[in-house]
């Protein structure tokens, strides 16, 4: 329930393609079944039951979803396991009081397995308005809470609000979620995820019976494995564990929001997703696992994984790792032991070492106490020789109750909703802190929480596993469209959106491939970019483009919706950008007019905090490597979103540069460094942003020009007005009225310095936001850089306007300025 902001669709809320809906009920009963074709909605209209195909398999199930999420959203599925074949399949309730599935054959596919006492006369099925399907007596209208049977007893792979999550200690029920197989197969998927029982119980989720992630225990607020789970406006989750009951369930604090938690079978399983009803999109508000540290127990016994340490698993202070070739080589799996042995028995030889901002180990071999201090604690993990560690059992209210752990601590990791560990030391090993030491802790945990809040990016060991992870999916074959995170559409729902690609909705053609406009069943409008088979963005950038789309969000970038990968065909699908792009206007002597000097100064400063999010914001640090006016594409009201990220490179957290043989780019826009050694960072994406800067406030193109007897490009003609004195005149005639001119005057300054030669020498975006929106005195700009375009250029090139293409490879020669 954590991380990555990408708005996303999933795998279950694909289009449907219904059957003719004939008629709507609200209740079934004996006399009155449900055929294929009729729907069985909630009283308040929220949820709708109905017979379904999923995306492009051709089987039909019974299931639940939201009746006015356009996007649909099922919830859960009765026959998941076992689908019918045609379209001619009832629900009804038999005499027994069972429900059934029954196909045309009459024979059965799916059942509540129920009988009931009462006459099948008084029995109704309803669709509560919490979404739980329950089959009750009707004649008692009272006992509303008591249920024959209710789908809230077997979760699909979605928990609503109310729904337990858990055991009933007394029946043996345990209620779990199950991801689909796949986007088009409701079937029982390999991850689950539940509560797991034992003296300390945790919510965990499992790859087939293996353990893949574990919450930590509950600690009053939620646990110290689970990040953002502060009061919230949003929703509130309840635990309960008495003789009965084991489980977990969340109430929605504000009843007109829309949040469920969806179990996926992508790298991130678990998210609470919220409907954001203008832009008819699902958002992820929290997903787990959150990052790397949290695949169970990735660092070994006594390993405690840091995501911002660098390997990300460090032994424990007073351990050591158990097989120092294999830690140094980043296998951890053998963890760490004692650098001291353990004087056990021999009385007030050992003693503890505090850790601070710990998720709690594993919790299978472990005690609990509800009502011993933390002193008592103490005592009784000394006094029994298999004691490793002790703490709170619960953090609320300054801390109470007693947990104990025996042998081997595993799966621990410093969180920021972590608590002191007391691990269990040699008393050589060991420190007694004072309440100094104690506040100097505390600070450290604050100072901590505050950059890993500021910095928020991805850090080195996660980028090592991601990227390991990312490369065994490149290595694998096209097929294996799981393991990518953003909701895949099939060919036909495209086909039909584009009018089958049809020429009246193309937009344009990219550097990859065309661009169409499409509309989808709900009336939502996409751009979908089909990558052409001879472009030169292959499988690798493409999923670059996904992976990258998937894990970014932010107002200033454009959103991507969803992909298609079916046979040689791959796709992209954008939110559509009524106003195209920014250089359809800029450079348009007609639609430049349109944009007075405001609206560019507002594209300018959106366009930067943009790309500051990329550098410096989002989890990964991400250098665009194209951005150029034509990848830049304006909303309704003209706010500029980033767009293609088929060629930018995520970095590692602290990363800031790369190296590459193979120059991507568009002349114009290219650092030269980059372009001619191929060095590309940060900063040479602060180059682009120059060079867009001075194009946005001329009204020209970067590209050669013969000015006054001069070979010339934008950037050395400003350099040449800023020399003389005359920065104004390189303002575009069409903006004089609309501006101030000491405030573009400032803007050109602030583009000069973006194009330094040196990457050192320029600015970083957070500055450039910084100088562009106060009046803080500016340095003087160096002579900038400036490369004219050589005559050859090499490597592919796939569309007509070539001054912004992005290509290949390019040769450059670099001037020196005059
Ligand atoms: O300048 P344009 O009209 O805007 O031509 C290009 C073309 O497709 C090739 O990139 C247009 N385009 C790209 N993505 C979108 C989008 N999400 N919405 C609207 N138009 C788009 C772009």
């Amino acid at each position: 329930m954590a991380l990555v902001h990408a708005t996303l669709l999933f795998p279950n809320l694909l289009f449907f393609f219904f059957s003719q809906v004939s008629y709507a009920t609200d209740t079934i009963t004996h006399s009155q079944p449900l055929s294929d074709g009729s729907t069985l909605v909630s009283k308040d209209g929220t949820f709708e039951l109905g017979f379904f195909t999923p995306g492009s398999s051709t089987n039909r199930y019974v299931g639940i979803w939201f009746k006015n999420i356009q996007t649909r959203t099922i919830v859960w599925v009765a026959n998941r396991n076992n689908p019918t074949k045609d379209k001619s399949s009832t629900l009804s309730l038999t005499e027994e009081g069972n429900l059934v599935l029954l196909n045309i054959n009459r024979s059965l596919v799916w059942s509540t397995n129920t009988t009931s006492k009462e006459p099948v006369s008084s029995l109704v099925v309803q669709l509560l308005d919490s979404g739980n399907l329950v089959i009750r007596d009707g004649s008692n209208d009272k006992n509303e809470e008591s249920f024959l049977w209710e789908s809230f007893d077997h979760p699909c792979d979605t928990l609503l609000q109310g729904m337990k999550l858990g055991w009933n200690l007394k029946t043996g029920l345990n209620r779990f979620l199950t991801a689909w197989k796949n986007w088009d197969d409701p079937s029982s998927g390999d991850f689950t995820s539940g509560v797991k029982l034992g003296t300390n119980p945790e919510l965990a989720i499992w790859k087939g019976s293996v353990e893949y992630y574990r919450s930590g225990p509950w600690n009053g607020i939620f646990s110290s494995g689970v990040f953002g789970f502060s009061p919230n406006p949003l929703f509130e989750y309840k635990y309960v564990q008495n003789e009965d009951e084991v489980y977990v369930r969340y109430t929605l604090k504000n009843s007109s929001v829309v949040s469920i938690i969806v179990l996926n079978q992508t790298l991130y399983l678990r998210q609470r997703i919220t409907w954001i009803p203008h832009t008819r999109t699902w958002s992820v508000y929290q997903s787990l696992p959150q990052d790397s540290c949290d695949v169970y127990n990735v660092c070994g016994a006594y390993g405690s994984c840091m995501i911002n340490g660098s390997p990300v698993c460090q032994c424990l202070e007073g351990f050591k790792p158990k097989s120092v070739q294999n830690w140094n080589a980043m296998d951890w799996t053998q963890g760490c032991v004692h650098k001291e042995p353990w004087s056990c028995g021999v009385k007030n030889k050992d003693g503890f070492r505090r850790f601070v901002g710990m998720k709690m180990p594993d919790t299978t071999h472990s005690w609990i106490n509800t009502s011993m201090t933390l002193e008592d604690c103490k005592a009784k993990c000394l006094n029994i020789c298999s004691c490793t560690a002790y703490a709170n059992l619960d953090t609320s209210g300054g801390g109470s109750g007693c947990s104990i752990w025996f042998g081997d601590l595993v799966d621990l990791r410093v969180s920021e909703s972590g608590q002191d560990l007391y691990v269990r030391m040699a008393t050589s090993d060991t420190i007694i802190y004072n309440d100094a030491k104690h506040k100097n802790s505390k600070k450290v945990v604050l100072m901590v929480a505050i950059i890993v809040s500021l910095v928020v990016m991805m850090l080195m060991g996660f980028s090592y596993i991601y990227m390991t992870k990312t490369k065994k999916e490149e290595e694998k074959d096209e097929g294996e469209q799981e393991n990518l995170e953003l909701p895949f559409f099939d060919l036909a729902t495209i086909i039909n959106a584009t009018n089958n690609f049809s020429i009246v909705n193309k937009l344009g053609e990219g550097g990859f491939g065309p661009v169409y406009k499409g509309t989808m069943l709900d009336g939502q409008v996409i751009a979908v970019k089909r990558l052409s088979r001879s472009s030169g963005q292959g499988l690798k950038e493409f999923k670059n483009e996904v992976i990258l789309c998937a894990k970014l969000q932010h107002r200033n970038l454009v959103k991507v919706l969803g992909c298609c990968i079916e046979g040689e065909e791959k796709m992209l699908l954008y939110e559509y950008m009524p106003n195209k792009s920014l250089d359809s206007f800029i450079f348009d002597s007609v639609q430049s007019k349109l944009l007075d000097w405001p609206m560019r100064f507002n594209i300018l400063c959106a366009i930067a905090r943009g790309l500051m999010y990329l550098h410096q914001d989002s989890r990964l640090r991400i250098i665009h490597r194209d951005l150029k006016a034509s990848n830049i594409l304006l909303d309704n009201n003209m706010n500029p979103k980033i767009s293609d990220f088929g060629l930018a490179k995520m970095c590692g957290g602290d990363q800031v540069e790369g190296n590459t043989n193979r120059i991507v780019g568009t002349y114009g826009y290219m650092a030269p460094e980059y372009a001619i050694d191929g060095l590309f960072s940060t900063k040479s994406d602060v180059f682009s942003f120059g060079v867009l800067l001075l194009e946005i406030i001329s009204g020209k193109k970067n590209r050669t020009i013969t000015n006054e007897g001069h070979i010339d490009n934008l950037i050395g003609h400003a350099w040449r007005m800023w020399k003389e004195g005359t920065p104004e005149q390189l303002i575009a005639p069409s903006l004089v009225d609309s501006c101030k001119i000491s405030e573009v005057i400032r803007c050109i300054q602030v583009g000069l310095l973006c194009l330094q030669h040196h990457p050192d020498d320029r600015p970083n975006m957070t500055s450039v936001i910084v100088m562009l929106s106060s009046e803080t005195i500016l340095s003087q700009p160096k002579v900038p850089s400036f490369l004219i375009k050589n005559i050859s250029i090499e490597g592919e090139q796939s569309c007509d306007r070539q001054e912004s293409c992005s290509i290949n490879e390019v040769t450059v020669s670099l001037l020196n300025a005059r």
